[in-house]
């Protein structure tokens, strides 16, 4: 298997596909399987290298679901792209993460940084996938009450670096995964531009960095406006020129065209 930075070079688009009725921005528009995998054929013709495909809502304020539920919104979709589709499964469970590797995903995309499923740092190893590690302070439900920090980047850095070595020992080779630093997960609007603006000291842990900052809530806080195309934009690109690797967007072609011209500049 080629290491992460290789199959995924700097900059790369992920397509985000909310198999939801909740989700942030995109809830319920994917629902219908046949709607979803269209949708996901339409993100990698637009310039996508890959899609995240996810069945659980990590908004702030939601509860989870059951692994039955995220299991009967996530293997159709997937049965319907055939792997034909390169995908990643946005999951903390190992039971979704297996169904979908075996169904020809490529990456597991866990928001827990693998503290929520004691199974599935196993699946990922067995399964030879690519692992997203993402920092998170608190859960979903409570993690926008008050977030707290002495220093965002320094701490979400330790974090990550505890947590990679955690999946290195679980036998999941460190050339597999990228890191990221959870914009919106636990963190008010200032904390998250610190924690672009100080990119670097993640890229310090020596891993490829995947940013989502697409339609988060901190971009109609700064902005005011609802429509958070043109400032996703700027947060993706501003994100690439601090060093990111990955770009997790909702819409992709603007986010393709905006990062191959920064990445020419660059
Ligand atoms: N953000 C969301 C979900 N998964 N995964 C990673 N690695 N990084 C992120 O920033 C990230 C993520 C939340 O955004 P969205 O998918 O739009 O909403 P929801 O969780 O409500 O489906």
């Amino acid at each position: 298997m080629i290491p992460i930075e290789e199959r995924f070079p700097r900059p790369t688009v992920m397509g985000v596909l909310n198999v939801t009725p909740d989700s942030f921005s995109d809830g319920g528009v994917h629902l219908e399987p046949g709607t979803a995998a269209a949708a996901a054929r339409r993100m990698i013709e637009g310039g996508a290298a890959i899609v995240d495909v996810g069945g659980e809502s990590t908004r702030p304020g939601s509860d989870g679901v059951s692994v039955d539920e995220e299991l009967r919104r996530v293997v159709p979709v997937l049965d319907r792209l055939g792997g034909e589709v390169p995908v990643s499964v946005d999951t903390s469970k190992a039971a979704v993460a297996q169904a979908a590797l075996e169904r020809g995903a490529i990456l597991v995309n866990d928001v827990t940084a693998l503290r929520g499923d004691p199974e599935l740092a196993g699946v990922v190893a067995g399964g030879d996938a690519y692992l997203c590690l993402m920092h998170m302070q608190g859960e979903p439900r409570t993690m926008q009450v008050e977030p707290r920090y002495d220093d965002v980047a320094a701490e979400v850095a330790s974090f990550l670096g505890e947590r990679l070595a955690f999946a290195v020992a679980q036998g999941i080779p460190e050339e597999r995964i990228c890191l990221d630093p959870g914009i919106g997960f636990g963190k008010t609007v200032e904390q998250n531009l610190e924690l672009v603006r100080r990119l670097d000291v993640l890229l310090a842990l020596g891993r490829p960095v995947l940013v989502g900052f697409s339609r988060k809530s901190s971009l109609r806080r700064l902005t005011g406006s609802d429509d958070l195309l043109g400032a996703s934009v700027a947060a993706a690109v501003a994100a690439f020129e601090r060093g990111a690797t990955i770009l997790r967007v909702h819409d992709v072609r603007p986010h393709v065209d905006a990062l191959t011209v920064a990445g020419a500049i660059a």
